[in-house]
């Protein structure tokens, strides 16, 4: 490249950062980003300790619970192919008949102490409840609207007596809040005309309202699960949804919220405009999981769960595959290796009730939790090369690394292959510390584990590592012959 070309060259690339302004990226790598008054507030994640107890929580709760427990899917003999809490949007139902739903809602065996036991014996360490879905029905006593639990033959607050019951536990209690309100005059999902932005502004109130109403009447709440904010009218509101976020971290210092709450400046949602995570943990794993670590771009995430394949309000018929214990515990562990949370979706019946397939459920994951925990709480990725038995998790405070066995190899030989200088120092079985397995080392940094197969573990079995780093490798050669 000649001189000239050279200079071109710069002059080009200077031209093409021209309106930019430089940041300052988590590894303090200088980067060019757009300047946006409503994009990201903060680089990399939060280490404040309210963040931290979420981070290590691993295992949550998810309870959707509303008048559509009630339809339960079906209307009128015909099923809605769709999730039971859309119904209202489904042709077949007419809207003012889904509005009167209401009237008949009385969860007379509604018993918030049994349900926060069930939850601690599962091990969920938090769980999340729709104060609001879509269809706009509030299961706390609203001043802002009439479509709400004090107007149904129940008439008291469901909310209320939930968070203390959970918190009774030891649960931490975080309030799922859909934005879209079914129900409201004022909200649209496009706003077309000046008729529309006027509408919108009322619809706008009320939803500060009700947010500022909620963390009034439940101060423990500990974070926020926004839902509904992906139509057009919202993705116009970055500067009505940042004021409004500033005001629920000032009502509740160390408050939680994740990514879908609010856009930036363009209307783009969870990652601003130059590609950074708004809001405290990434929101965007529904119904599906990270393939591996470079999926989730070094931020906290959650990935929330169905049972079946995508019913999270009570159904009368769960159709097609419905999940096994077995595999949530798997999405759980990968949820952990991959340094996110794994909530699991619950949908009560009309009377408070839990279907026998979520109470099989809650004791299957329960056992697994009771003996394995250790493998789950506080722990999250380990960089070691990933084996095709399962999942490694590591304690993110003792070091301790756990191996997550879901696919047992015939032979019982399970693999290992440590980075270099890493010295394997004591294998165990995590349900039996004294079992001390002897490691066989077959090349350099890599190993055999033969887990005795004539007396099979109850699968998925957890074994643990303590390791230590040697300084020359010569050391964990001398140290391994010992
Ligand atoms: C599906 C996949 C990624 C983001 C959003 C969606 C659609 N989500 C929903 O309709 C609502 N979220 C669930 C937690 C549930 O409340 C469902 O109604």
């Amino acid at each position: 490249m000649s001189k000239k070309e050279v200079v071109l060259v710069v002059a080009m690339l200077a031209g093409l950062n021209f309106g930019k302004v430089m940041a300052q990226t988590p590894d303090n790598t200088p980067r060019s980003s757009i300047a946006l008054e409503h994009g990201s507030h903060r680089l990399g994640k939060r280490t404040d300790p309210m963040m931290e107890k979420w981070r290590n929580y691993g295992l949550g709760q998810f309870i959707h619970w509303g008048v559509y427990s009630i339809t339960a899917g079906k209307w009128e003999g015909k099923d809605y192919p769709g999730a039971s809490s859309w119904i209202r949007s489904w042709s077949e139902m007419p809207a003012e008949d889904y509005d009167q739903l209401y009237l008949q809602f009385d969860p007379e065996r509604f018993d918030p102490q049994s349900w926060a036991k069930q939850a601690k014996a599962m091990g969920a360490k938090y769980m999340i409840i729709t104060t609001k879905h879509h269809d706009g029905f509030c299961l706390w006593p609203s001043k802002f609207t009439e479509y709400d639990i004090a107007s149904t033959p129940y008439k008291k607050d469901l909310i209320g007596p939930m968070v203390e019951a959970y918190e009774a536990e030891g649960i931490d209690v975080y309030l799922y809040f859909s934005v879209m309100d079914w129900n409201h005059p004022g909200f649209r999902t496009d706003l077309k005309t000046a008729e529309d932005r006027e509408a919108y502004e009322e619809f706008k109130t009320f939803t500060r309202n009700q947010i500022l109403e909620l963390l009034e009447r439940y101060p423990n709440t500990k974070g926020l699960w926004f839902d509904g904010t992906w139509d057009a009218a919202w993705k116009e509101q970055a500067d009505f949804a940042d004021k409004l976020e500033s005001e629920m971290r000032e009502m509740i210092p160390g408050i939680i919220i994740g990514s879908r709450f609010r856009p930036d400046d363009y209307g783009n949602r969870h990652f601003d405009s130059n590609g950074d995570l708004m809001g405290d943990y990434e929101q965007g794993w529904e119904r599906k999981l990270p393939e591996g670590i470079e999926d989730v771009k070094g931020n906290d995430w959650d990935c929330v769960m169905t049972v079946p394949e995508n019913q999270w309000g009570y159904h009368y018929d769960w159709k097609g595959h419905v999940k096994t214990s077995f595999e949530l515990v798997e999405m759980l562990v990968k949820s952990v290796s991959l340094n996110g949370n794994f909530v699991l979706n619950f949908g009560p019946d009309r009377y408070g009730e839990f279907r026998n397939e979520e109470r099989k459920l809650f004791k299957e994951i329960g056992d697994w939790m009771e003996i394995n925990q250790e493998a789950i709480y506080g722990c999250g990725y380990l960089d070691w090369e990933k084996q095709d038995w399962g999942y490694y998790t590591k304690d993110r405070e003792t070091g301790k690394i756990y191996m997550v066995v879901f696919n047992m190899p015939i032979n019982g030989a399970l693999r290992i292959k440590t980075p270099e200088k890493v010295h394997l120092d004591k294998v165990y079985e995590l349900k039996s510390p004294s079992k001390i397995f002897v490691p066989e080392e077959i090349h350099k940094d890599e190993y055999f584990v033969h887990y005795p197969v004539d007396q099979p573990g109850k699968s998925p079995i957890v074994i643990v590592i303590e390791s230590s780093k040697t300084q020359e490798e010569g050391k964990t050669y001398q140290r391994a012959k010992t």
